[in-house]
């Protein structure tokens, strides 16, 4: 097997583990980028090619269809079924789950976006959650999220700062752009945790005479870092030491300090009030939180939950 890799490194730490395994099982890593840059941390590339990803593409399967080399029927089918049974099994756990979980808004938050928005996703458990739980989609939108050194700073200033490439009035506009209309021609949406919107949240201070970069912030307000429950720590030391040391939950009022700093905001306490809540959001001019209550206690079972129901069902769609 080849594994031919486009550009940058995976942001996922579980695809980035996978690529390390096949190559320690001998199948080649050819890396392909533009400027010929060896953006390796894992060391796994055989080759680097120096070529632009799509002329790369478009010469691999001009050769591929003149029947040089058959395509992988069988694999392909075989990469497809294991993906609707891993589907179908988060639905069968999230579908019946009114109560707002993590797993539940990422996956709720990415099949309601409208097609052409973009998705900004925080570090911590938004972008796991997005990268496991989304489901893939027609016209999904374009997904963003901060890289170097992981930190949960600057979220806010990130979303805000894509929202006004999109935002009519900004200078930032392309000249193709309509600055006639008011709205955002595509709407700008980030999924942060709550101590990601604290950390930045000087950057929904805004200066009276300047417009607000249409935005929606979809908070998840778990109380904390709920990363940190995924950690042994979390079972071992006493329930106080490990807020006070890890999860860090904090003292503010959300909704109101949101309010206090001109946006609007929406509350949202079951799965079924996201729709209309982040349509509601998403029509406002400005920027916007939809704040999401999720209880903290039920979400590293639920975690594995889903998972060992992908891993049996993914097992059941392989079996010969
Ligand atoms: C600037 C910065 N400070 C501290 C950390 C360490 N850190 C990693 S995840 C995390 C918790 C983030 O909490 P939240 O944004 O609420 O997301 P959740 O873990 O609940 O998904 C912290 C503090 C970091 N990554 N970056």
């Amino acid at each position: 097997d080849v594994v031919l890799h486009l550009g940058a490194p995976h942001a996922s730490k579980v695809l980035g583990q996978w690529c390390v395994e096949t190559a320690r099982r001998g199948t080649v890593h050819v890396l392909v980028d533009p400027f010929g840059r060896v953006q390796d941390p894992d060391r796994v590339a055989a080759l680097v090619v120096r070529a632009d990803p799509g002329e790369l593409c478009a010469a691999l399967l001009s050769r591929l269809a003149a029947g040089r080399r058959a395509v992988a029927g069988d694999w392909l089918a075989s990469w497809e079924a294991a993906d609707h049974a891993a589907q179908t099994a988060i639905d069968g756990v999230l579908s019946d789950l009114d109560a707002c979980s993590e797993p539940g808004i990422a996956r709720g938050l990415f099949a309601l976006l409208p097609d052409d928005s973009t998705l900004v996703v925080s570090s911590s458990m938004p972008i796991r959650d997005v990268e496991w739980y989304a489901r893939p989609r027609p016209g999904a939108a374009r997904v963003l999220a901060n890289r170097g050194a992981n930190g949960i700073d600057g979220v806010v200033s990130t979303v805000l700062g894509v929202a006004a490439t999109t935002t009519p009035s900004f200078a930032a506009l392309p000249d193709h752009v309509d600055r006639s209309t008011t709205q955002a021609v595509q709407p700008t949406v980030g999924l942060l945790g709550d101590l990601a919107l604290l950390h930045d949240l000087s950057g929904l201070v805004w200066g009276r005479a300047e417009k607000r970069p249409d935005a929606t912030l979809v908070v998840v307000d778990n109380g904390g870092g709920g990363i940190f429950d995924f950690l042994p720590y979390a079972a071992t030391l006493d329930t106080q030491q490990f807020a006070r040391g890890f999860r860090t939950p904090q003292a503010v009022d959300i909704a109101g300090i949101a309010r206090a700093l001109g946006c609007g905001v929406r509350e949202v306490t079951a799965m079924s009030e996201l729709a209309d809540h982040l349509a509601e959001s998403l029509a406002e001019p400005g920027t916007s939180l939809v704040l999401v209550h999720v209880s903290a206690q039920a979400n590293v079972a639920l975690h594995d939950e889903i998972h060992a129901a992908v891993a049996a069902a993914v097992d059941r769609a392989l079996r010969p």
